[in-house]
Order: C-alpha cells, then structure tokens, then sequence
C-alpha cells in the first residue's frame, strides 16, 4: 500500500508540520489489528498514541485480581521501539468497566470497598506501567451532561461520592509519581461542561492534588463544529495553569441525531444514517475546510496545548462505523480506508506548514 507523500518525499508529515505547535496522535487499538503499511504510517505521521481500548478496566481487570496486560505491553512495545510517548486511557469511567467492582454479593459495594478496588485497579495498572506511560487519563467523561447537574452521576459517584475523582488522582500519583495525570471529558467546549471543568480542576488543586491537563475530546460533526465555543473554553482553561489535550478528535461525516460521545446512545438505522462506501467528494471538501479552521484555531492556542490526537488511525477504524449505528460506513479522520490522505489531511498540512504569527 502507497503511503502518503511518497510522491513528495521531502514533504513533512503531520508531527513535523506541527512541530513547533504541538504534537500530533493517534489512538489504537490491538496492535496485532496493525498491518506493516498501517504500522508505517502511524511511525510517519504522529508522534503520540493513546490507548483507544486496551488499558479499560473491563480489558484489564475482567475479573477482581485477574489482570491482563499482554495487548497494553505490545502497544507500549511498539511506541517505545519508535520513541513515541503512551497516553493511558482510561482508569475510571461508567464504561467498559465490569459490574464486580461495584457489588459486593448481592448488594451494592460501600464506598470502602469500591475505594480499595479502586485503588487495587489504579495500582496494579498505573503501576504496571510505571515510567513507560507518559500519562493517563485518570477518569474519564466524569461530568454530568445536565447543565444543572455537576458530576455524572455513574456508579463510582453514587456509591463513593463526588471524592472519588480526587481518590484516583491521588491512588495514581502514589503509583507513579512522575506519571502525568490528567481529567477527559466531551463537550467540554459548551458552557456549562466549561464551567463545571473548571470547578473540578480548581477543587483538584484545592486538595494538593497534581493534575497536568485537561482532555477536550472533540468528537465533531460536520457543519456543526462550535469555533467560538471551543476557543472559550481553550481561553478559560489557561487560567487553570494546565496543559491541555485534544484527546480524542473526529469529524463525523454522516447524519446522525445523538449528541456527544456517549457509547449508552444507539439509534435506529435510516435513510441517511449508514453513510457511503465513498464519501460524497463535496463532503470531504468540507471536511478538509472545517478541519483546517479547526486546527488554525488550535494553533492559536499552541502555548497551552500539548497534543492533538486523533481518535485512531484511519477511516476503516474509527469508532463512528458503530456508533449510534452499528455498520455504517464514516469517513471522519484524515486518512481513508487504504491509508491514503484525504483531502482533509492537505488542507491540515497546510495549516501546520504556515507561518506562525
Ligand atoms: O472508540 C472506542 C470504542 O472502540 C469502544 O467500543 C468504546 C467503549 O469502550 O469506547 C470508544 O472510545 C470512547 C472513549 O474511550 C471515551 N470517549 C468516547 C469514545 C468514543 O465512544
């Protein structure tokens, strides 16, 4: 398979073109689903990688004490073999997390008890990976989508209490120290996930707690990206005195009526849900621009971002071929189902091989 550029081999590829901005990555899945082509173009392309699914508590931890790390250890295998720094994702979250750690028989656990799991968990994996993991993302998507509700109310925050954010941070620094610990969530460019970020990473430092950054997802939808919004949000969050991280971006390019990133949300196939096998080319020339306004955007606030990270590698990848509708066929990333980049991936180029002001 042709990588990108071939024909232009002196031509920077994305982590070179935004090398004084910040770096660029891409989450994965199971390394052995990497064929030697994909392998190459992740190598070329990004200089960061997440783990997409493998370090989950329901991959980790399947059953109380059984732990297994074969695919987190290829994974961060691999990204050493390349020099490229690991993102662990994700230690607690109302996801891919099995319903043992919040029973205890047939009753619910006490706070105790889930809190010594939860500190058996984030032990076991952080420490694990103690000094091969750059950071993780401690808990992830622990704010309330209701704009008068504070946190989400998932299981660890009914049967602990809204302490259970800042019991991870702390279980995760004791495990490795100099490990980065940051706070993901989605929609956290709209107001009110804004304002409640804020008073989350405030409350974290009111308790000594190390934090180093915030994760803005960004799982967009074309011809629906809020520019404004999400520059607020990259504006109030330096107050903060965080990095901040483009955790988890996308573009998704076919209609669909379920907002956010919410894996709970299904929705029925239609007329106009399942997508294309190939993209609609004026699409995708709207994709390449709003990515492009996107990314001019981000480069403004390179002082305090610290990556951008797609969320994987390619279209044939993404999560959006399942999500809300199971088999549709999505184009959102930056490279296409044969590894070759899209008109969306020029247009970023362009934007990284600018000058900056
Ligand atoms: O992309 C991930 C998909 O493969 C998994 O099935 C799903 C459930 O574990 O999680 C997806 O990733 C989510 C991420 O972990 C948190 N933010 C939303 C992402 C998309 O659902």
């Amino acid at each position: 398979m042709l990588l990108p550029n071939l024909a232009h081999p002196a031509a920077p590829s994305l982590h070179e073109a935004f090398k004084e901005d910040f770096s660029v990555g891409a989450s994965l899945g199971s390394m052995s689903a990497f064929d030697a082509a994909e392998r190459a173009l992740i190598v070329r392309e990004f200089n960061v990688i997440t783990s997409e699914n493998n370090l989950k508590p329901a991959r980790v931890q399947p059953t109380e004490g059984v732990f297994t790390f074969a695919e987190g250890d290829a994974l961060v295998a691999f990204a050493q073999e390349h020099g490229i720094p690991v993102t662990g994702h994700t230690l607690a979250w109302h996801q891919a997390t099995p319903d043992w750690f919040f029973v205890d028989g047939d009753k619910p656990a006490s706070r105790d008890l889930l809190l010594q799991r939860l500190r058996a968990h984030i032990h076991a994996v952080v420490g694990h990976f103690r000094g091969k993991i750059k950071g993780w993302d401690i808990v992830n998507e622990g704010l309330s989508d209701k704009p008068d509700e504070y946190l989400r109310p998932n299981k660890w925050q009914q049967l602990v209490g809204d302490d259970y954010i800042a019991q991870a941070f702390a279980f995760a620094h004791v495990a490795d120290p100099d490990a980065e610990l940051y706070f993901n969530d989605y929609g956290n460019e709209y107001p009110h996930k804004r304002a409640k970020t804020l008073r989350l990473i405030k409350d974290l430092q009111a308790r000594g707690l190390r934090v180093d950054g915030v994760g803005m997802q960004l799982h967009l939808q074309l011809d629906r990206i809020p520019y404004e919004e999400i520059d607020r949000s990259l504006t109030a969050f330096r107050a903060l005195g965080v990095k901040v991280m483009i955790t988890e971006l996308d573009l998704d390019l076919v209609e669909r009526s379920v907002w956010g990133a919410d894996t709970a949300e299904h929705e029925e196939p239609t007329a106009t849900n399942l997508g294309w096998k190939d993209a609609p080319p004026e699409l995708l020339q709207r994709q390449a621009e709003q990515y492009a306004k996107l990314f001019a955007l981000l480069r403004k606030h390179r002082d305090i971002i610290d990556r951008v990270t797609f969320w994987n590698l390619h279209d044939g990848k993404s999560w959006l071929n399942n999500w809300p509708v199971k088999g549709r066929i999505n184009h959102p990333l930056l490279f296409d189902r044969a590894l070759q980049p899209k008109p969306a991936y020029h247009a970023v180029l362009k934007i990284g091989n600018a000058a900056r002001n």
